[in-house]
Protein backbone atom coordinates (compact mmCIF):
# COMPACT_ATOMS: atom_id res chain seq x y z
CA UNK A 1 0.00 0.00 0.00
CA UNK A 2 1.18 3.56 -0.77
CA UNK A 3 2.28 5.54 2.03
CA UNK A 4 -0.21 8.38 0.76
CA UNK A 5 -3.46 5.99 1.13
CA UNK A 6 -2.42 4.59 4.08
CA UNK A 7 -2.71 7.71 5.56
CA UNK A 8 -5.68 8.45 4.19
CA UNK A 9 -7.15 5.26 5.15
CA UNK A 10 -5.85 5.81 9.24
CA UNK A 11 -7.58 9.37 8.72
CA UNK A 12 -11.07 8.11 7.59
CA UNK A 13 -11.13 5.45 9.89
CA UNK A 14 -10.15 8.47 12.84
CA UNK A 15 -12.75 10.17 11.61
CA UNK A 16 -15.41 7.44 10.92
CA UNK A 17 -14.16 6.45 14.99
CA UNK A 18 -16.01 10.09 16.23
CA UNK A 19 -19.38 9.51 14.57
CA UNK A 20 -20.30 6.14 14.21
CA UNK A 21 -20.76 3.86 17.17
CA UNK A 22 -17.75 2.50 18.43
CA UNK A 23 -18.70 -1.14 18.34
CA UNK A 24 -18.58 -0.37 14.13
CA UNK A 25 -15.30 0.92 14.14
CA UNK A 26 -13.61 -1.50 16.87
CA UNK A 27 -9.63 -2.37 16.31
CA UNK A 28 -10.11 -5.40 18.55
CA UNK A 29 -11.83 -8.20 17.91
CA UNK A 30 -13.35 -10.32 20.73
CA UNK A 31 -10.40 -12.46 22.94
CA UNK A 32 -12.08 -15.69 21.73
CA UNK A 33 -10.95 -14.59 18.32
CA UNK A 34 -7.92 -13.92 18.60
CA UNK A 35 -6.63 -17.28 18.79
CA UNK A 36 -6.01 -16.99 22.69
CA UNK A 37 -6.51 -20.04 25.12
CA UNK A 38 -9.62 -20.09 26.56
CA UNK A 39 -10.45 -18.34 30.03
CA UNK A 40 -12.17 -20.51 31.79
CA UNK A 41 -10.57 -24.19 31.95
CA UNK A 42 -11.71 -28.18 32.31
CA UNK A 43 -15.12 -29.29 32.95
CA UNK A 44 -18.70 -28.65 31.32
CA UNK A 45 -19.25 -24.76 31.29
CA UNK A 46 -17.06 -22.22 29.71
CA UNK A 47 -17.24 -18.79 29.12
CA UNK A 48 -18.87 -17.68 26.34
CA UNK A 49 -17.03 -15.15 23.96
CA UNK A 50 -18.14 -11.55 24.47
CA UNK A 51 -20.00 -10.83 21.63
CA UNK A 52 -18.63 -7.56 21.14
CA UNK A 53 -15.32 -5.94 21.21
CA UNK A 54 -14.34 -4.21 24.80
CA UNK A 55 -14.72 -0.87 23.73
CA UNK A 56 -18.06 -1.41 22.12
CA UNK A 57 -20.15 0.56 24.96
CA UNK A 58 -17.93 3.46 25.06
CA UNK A 59 -18.40 6.05 26.32
CA UNK A 60 -21.04 4.46 28.64
CA UNK A 61 -18.68 1.29 29.95
CA UNK A 62 -15.46 1.70 29.41
CA UNK A 63 -13.05 -1.42 27.91
CA UNK A 64 -11.02 -1.99 31.28
CA UNK A 65 -14.34 -2.47 33.15
CA UNK A 66 -15.94 -4.89 30.60
CA UNK A 67 -12.18 -6.98 29.83
CA UNK A 68 -11.96 -7.45 33.50
CA UNK A 69 -15.88 -7.83 34.23
CA UNK A 70 -15.87 -10.48 31.28
CA UNK A 71 -12.40 -12.31 30.98
CA UNK A 72 -11.88 -12.21 35.20
CA UNK A 73 -15.35 -11.73 36.93
CA UNK A 74 -17.42 -13.55 34.99
CA UNK A 75 -14.46 -16.07 34.25
CA UNK A 76 -14.36 -16.80 37.71
CA UNK A 77 -18.26 -18.16 38.17
CA UNK A 78 -17.14 -20.43 35.23
CA UNK A 79 -13.90 -21.53 36.64
CA UNK A 80 -15.81 -22.11 40.51
CA UNK A 81 -18.46 -23.72 39.46
CA UNK A 82 -16.44 -26.58 37.41
CA UNK A 83 -14.20 -26.87 40.11
CA UNK A 84 -17.17 -27.40 43.04
CA UNK A 85 -18.78 -30.45 40.83
CA UNK A 86 -15.97 -31.62 39.66
CA UNK A 87 -16.18 -34.85 41.87
CA UNK A 88 -20.33 -35.23 41.08
CA UNK A 89 -20.70 -37.01 37.82
CA UNK A 90 -24.03 -36.41 37.41
CA UNK A 91 -24.21 -32.63 38.77
CA UNK A 92 -22.21 -32.38 35.27
CA UNK A 93 -24.84 -33.74 33.05
CA UNK A 94 -27.14 -30.68 34.37
CA UNK A 95 -27.78 -27.68 32.51
CA UNK A 96 -27.57 -24.31 34.32
CA UNK A 97 -31.23 -24.19 34.47
CA UNK A 98 -31.97 -27.39 35.66
CA UNK A 99 -28.98 -27.05 38.61
CA UNK A 100 -30.06 -23.67 39.83
CA UNK A 101 -34.02 -24.85 39.59
CA UNK A 102 -33.07 -27.50 41.98
CA UNK A 103 -30.73 -26.59 44.82
CA UNK A 104 -32.05 -29.19 46.65
CA UNK A 105 -30.96 -32.01 44.54
CA UNK A 106 -27.01 -30.22 44.78
CA UNK A 107 -24.95 -32.05 47.87
CA UNK A 108 -25.48 -29.35 50.78
CA UNK A 109 -21.47 -29.05 51.15
CA UNK A 110 -21.41 -27.16 47.62
CA UNK A 111 -24.82 -25.98 47.19
CA UNK A 112 -24.01 -22.21 47.94
CA UNK A 113 -21.22 -22.18 45.53
CA UNK A 114 -23.14 -24.10 42.86
CA UNK A 115 -26.01 -21.59 43.95
CA UNK A 116 -23.48 -18.50 43.70
CA UNK A 117 -21.65 -19.66 40.58
CA UNK A 118 -24.04 -20.82 38.53
CA UNK A 119 -25.71 -18.11 38.97
CA UNK A 120 -23.55 -15.97 37.78
CA UNK A 121 -22.57 -17.34 34.95
CA UNK A 122 -26.11 -17.45 34.04
CA UNK A 123 -26.36 -13.84 34.83
CA UNK A 124 -23.80 -12.67 32.63
CA UNK A 125 -23.99 -15.38 30.07
CA UNK A 126 -27.52 -13.06 29.58
CA UNK A 127 -25.97 -9.88 30.20
CA UNK A 128 -23.45 -10.43 27.46
CA UNK A 129 -26.55 -11.31 25.19
CA UNK A 130 -28.68 -7.89 26.03
CA UNK A 131 -25.95 -5.62 25.63
CA UNK A 132 -25.33 -6.81 21.94
CA UNK A 133 -27.36 -3.92 20.34
CA UNK A 134 -27.09 -0.92 22.25
CA UNK A 135 -30.51 1.28 22.79
CA UNK A 136 -32.49 -1.27 20.90
CA UNK A 137 -35.91 -0.84 21.87
CA UNK A 138 -38.54 -3.41 22.60
CA UNK A 139 -40.29 -4.92 19.53
CA UNK A 140 -43.90 -6.19 18.20
CA UNK A 141 -44.96 -8.53 21.01
CA UNK A 142 -42.89 -7.62 23.64
CA UNK A 143 -43.17 -4.01 23.27
CA UNK A 144 -47.04 -4.50 23.86
CA UNK A 145 -46.79 -6.68 26.63
CA UNK A 146 -44.61 -4.32 28.49
CA UNK A 147 -47.24 -1.58 27.75
CA UNK A 148 -50.01 -3.99 29.21
CA UNK A 149 -48.19 -4.73 32.09
CA UNK A 150 -46.02 -2.00 33.14
CA UNK A 151 -48.18 1.34 31.45
CA UNK A 152 -45.79 2.35 28.92
CA UNK A 153 -41.82 1.75 28.08
CA UNK A 154 -40.95 4.80 30.44
CA UNK A 155 -42.73 3.11 32.76
CA UNK A 156 -40.73 0.59 32.42
CA UNK A 157 -37.42 2.21 32.36
CA UNK A 158 -38.63 3.31 36.14
CA UNK A 159 -39.94 0.42 37.46
CA UNK A 160 -35.98 -1.01 36.19
CA UNK A 161 -34.92 2.03 37.74
CA UNK A 162 -36.35 1.77 41.26
CA UNK A 163 -35.18 -1.56 41.33
CA UNK A 164 -31.68 -1.39 40.87
CA UNK A 165 -31.26 1.42 42.87
CA UNK A 166 -33.61 -0.56 46.00
CA UNK A 167 -31.08 -3.00 46.52
CA UNK A 168 -29.23 -2.95 49.25
CA UNK A 169 -25.25 -3.96 48.65
CA UNK A 170 -24.36 -6.57 45.32
CA UNK A 171 -27.12 -7.71 42.97
CA UNK A 172 -29.38 -7.74 40.30
CA UNK A 173 -32.51 -6.08 39.09
CA UNK A 174 -33.83 -8.56 36.34
CA UNK A 175 -36.94 -8.20 33.44
CA UNK A 176 -37.95 -11.44 32.71
CA UNK A 177 -41.01 -14.27 32.38
CA UNK A 178 -42.94 -16.34 34.89
CA UNK A 179 -43.74 -19.69 34.31
CA UNK A 180 -47.25 -18.41 34.30
CA UNK A 181 -46.00 -16.11 30.98
CA UNK A 182 -46.16 -12.90 33.21
CA UNK A 183 -44.04 -9.97 33.06
CA UNK A 184 -42.09 -8.97 36.52
CA UNK A 185 -38.94 -6.83 37.41
CA UNK A 186 -37.71 -7.94 40.54
CA UNK A 187 -34.21 -7.55 42.85
CA UNK A 188 -32.12 -10.62 43.37
CA UNK A 189 -29.43 -10.38 46.10
CA UNK A 190 -25.96 -11.59 45.09
CA UNK A 191 -25.71 -13.44 41.66
CA UNK A 192 -29.39 -15.05 42.54
CA UNK A 193 -30.89 -15.64 39.51
CA UNK A 194 -34.26 -15.82 38.23
CA UNK A 195 -33.73 -19.73 37.20
CA UNK A 196 -33.73 -20.52 40.31
CA UNK A 197 -37.31 -20.32 40.78
CA UNK A 198 -37.73 -21.85 36.56
CA UNK A 199 -38.23 -18.16 35.24
CA UNK A 200 -36.94 -16.63 32.37
CA UNK A 201 -34.51 -13.65 32.49
CA UNK A 202 -34.96 -11.44 29.82
CA UNK A 203 -32.80 -7.89 30.69
CA UNK A 204 -30.95 -7.22 33.93
CA UNK A 205 -28.70 -4.59 35.16
CA UNK A 206 -25.49 -5.80 37.23
CA UNK A 207 -25.09 -3.58 40.50
CA UNK A 208 -22.37 -5.19 41.33
CA UNK A 209 -19.40 -2.29 41.94
CA UNK A 210 -17.25 -4.52 39.60
CA UNK A 211 -19.63 -3.64 36.59
CA UNK A 212 -18.99 0.05 36.89
CA UNK A 213 -17.03 1.33 39.69
CA UNK A 214 -13.48 2.31 37.48
CA UNK A 215 -15.56 4.96 35.88
CA UNK A 216 -19.01 5.60 37.58
CA UNK A 217 -17.45 5.37 40.88
CA UNK A 218 -20.32 5.77 44.23
CA UNK A 219 -22.36 6.83 41.29
CA UNK A 220 -24.56 4.11 40.82
CA UNK A 221 -27.43 6.33 39.80
CA UNK A 222 -25.63 7.39 36.75
CA UNK A 223 -24.83 3.87 35.49
CA UNK A 224 -28.26 2.46 36.02
CA UNK A 225 -29.66 5.70 34.11
CA UNK A 226 -26.63 4.70 31.51
CA UNK A 227 -27.69 1.26 31.14
CA UNK A 228 -31.61 1.93 30.79
CA UNK A 229 -31.36 4.91 28.77
CA UNK A 230 -28.64 3.86 26.32
CA UNK A 231 -27.33 0.53 26.48
CA UNK A 232 -30.01 -1.73 27.02
CA UNK A 233 -30.82 -3.89 23.87
CA UNK A 234 -34.05 -6.01 22.93
CA UNK A 235 -32.83 -7.80 20.05
MN1 LIG B 1 -20.96 -8.74 37.25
Amino acid sequence: MKRRSFFQILLCSSIASRFLPSSVVATEPPVAQQGLPRLSEGGPFSLPPLPFAPNALEPYIDAQTMTLHHDKHHAAYVNNLNKAIAPYPDLQKKSLGELLGNLDAVPAEIRTTVRNNAGGHSNHSTLWKTLSNPGKKPEGKLAKEIDDTFGSYEKWKDEMSKCAMGIFGSGWAWFGRGKDGKLFIEPFPNQDSPLMTGRTPIYGIDVWEHAYYLKHQNRRVDYVKTCIENIASFS
